[in-house]
């Protein structure tokens, strides 16, 4: 079973993952990974931490020139601003956690419930580990799950397609969004929109304010079968949708039409099944590439909401912890809008999902297992009229 797990603090050492159920002998690419590192440091609206930061992965164990061993992956990324936070932070030193206390507990962040719930009097011990600074660490583990996946050609891809209210409604070919959306500085793949993006980023930043957004991700060349109708926790939408609302801020998630499916009737929502020269397919994609929890091989289409981020160079009503007196909340640097960041994040989470469910339905301990386990179940789909 492919599973990882992250320690590590914002502002700490360094952020520690170990990635496990990797099958061997898959080549990875450094380069590959640390770009997904990259694109996920920017966007327009990050704030003063990413300049301070250039996120690369350091391989510790499970890899062997270049080739996973099939063993455990562990790897660190280290937090470069440590050095200034070291008095505050140590592990195992005496430290200044007063000069750096956070009391007057942000609404929207896990301050106040972290506080009550571990019984601290300082939100700092909180929020270090809430930060979506963790994400480095999903993006890194997801950037690793495609380099298993591409050798079946299986890809993903992200943009932004809203920020504050201002939407682009336009649904895009895949290629289309690939082929642009590094070229945008807030991925997104509209470039009318774009100008009134920044503006409104520029004056929300001007207010002391932040903004959220909805991202897309997209999958291609899938095969059918991923995920089962069998049981609750085998289902691949379940499974997508409990990651995705896992990352930092995200508050809604969606599948093809989403929440529009609600509105139509079922003869317009269901995506009709024909069968020709390439083989079986549907006549659209409304419901995103997944029916009865497993995905059909259409495009993975599935949305995120972001909230704006709760911490406020515009401070809200809040209380001290410790006092219970009213002030304003404390303020933290913060980026005034993360919505391109984010469309990275979920789509590096979305391949570990896609990644886990691969391996489960084709397994193989080895690159070559895998290999010839999935050329072994494509043809029996061939067999039933299913072609890639
Ligand atoms: C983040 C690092 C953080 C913030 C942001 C995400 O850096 P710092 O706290 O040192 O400014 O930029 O964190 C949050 C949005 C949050 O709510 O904590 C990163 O690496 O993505």
């Amino acid at each position: 079973m492919l599973r990882y797990l992250t320690s590590g603090e914002s502002h700490g050492q360094s952020l520690i993952t170990i990635i496990d159920g990797i099958p061997s002998n898959i080549e990875l690419n450094i380069e590959d990974i640390n770009e997904e590192l990259k694109k996920r440091q920017g966007g327009y609206g990050r704030g003063g931490r990413m300049k301070i930061e250039k996120d690369k992965i350091n391989i510790i164990g499970g890899v062997r020139g270049k080739k996973t061993l099939g063993s455990p992956i562990s790897f660190e990324i280290k937090n470069k601003d440590y050095e200034n936070w070291s008095k505050y932070m140590a592990p195992m030193e005496d430290i200044y956690s007063q000069e750096k206390a956070v009391e007057n507990v942000r609404p929207g962040h896990a301050d106040l419930t972290g506080c009550l719930k571990y019984d601290f009097t300082d939100a700092r011990n909180v929020l270090e580990r809430s930060s979506a600074r963790e994400t480095a660490s999903r993006v890194a583990v997801g950037a690793i799950c495609k380099q298993v996946l591409k050798n079946f050609d299986i890809d993903f891809v992200s943009h932004v397609i809203q920020i504050g209210d201002v939407k682009d409604t336009n649904l895009y070919d895949f290629d289309f969004i690939k082929n642009n959306v590094d070229n945008s500085e807030i991925r997104c793949v509209n470039h009318n929109i774009e100008k009134d993006i920044i503006k409104k980023i520029d004056e929300c930043k001007k207010e002391g304010d932040t903004l959220g957004g909805i991202v897309e991700i997209r999958v291609k060349n899938l095969i059918p079968g991923l995920g089962s109708y069998t049981h609750f926790d085998k289902k691949i939408d379940g499974n997508i949708a409990m990651h995705l609302m896992s990352i930092q801020a995200i508050k809604g998630v969606e599948i093809g039409l989403g929440f529009d499916v609600a509105s139509s009737s079922g003869s317009n929502i269901m995506d009709e099944i024909v069968y020709d020269e390439n083989g079986i397919k549907r006549k659209s994609n409304n419901l995103g590439g997944i029916e009865g929890g497993m995905t059909t091989g259409e495009e993975l289409i599935i949305r995120c909401a972001m909230k704006p981020i709760p911490t406020l160079y515009k401070p809200l009503d809040t209380i001290n912890i410790n006092t219970l007196e009213k002030y304003k909340a404390s303020v933290e640097r913060s980026d005034s809008c993360a919505v391109p960041a984010c469309s990275v994040v979920c789509e590096n989470v979305v391949a570990f999902v896609i990644c886990k469910f691969f391996l489960e339905k084709i397994g193989g301990d080895s690159f070559i297992d895998l290999k010839n386990n999935y050329d072994s179940y494509i043809k029996r789909l061939g067999d039933r009229g299913w072609k890639e």
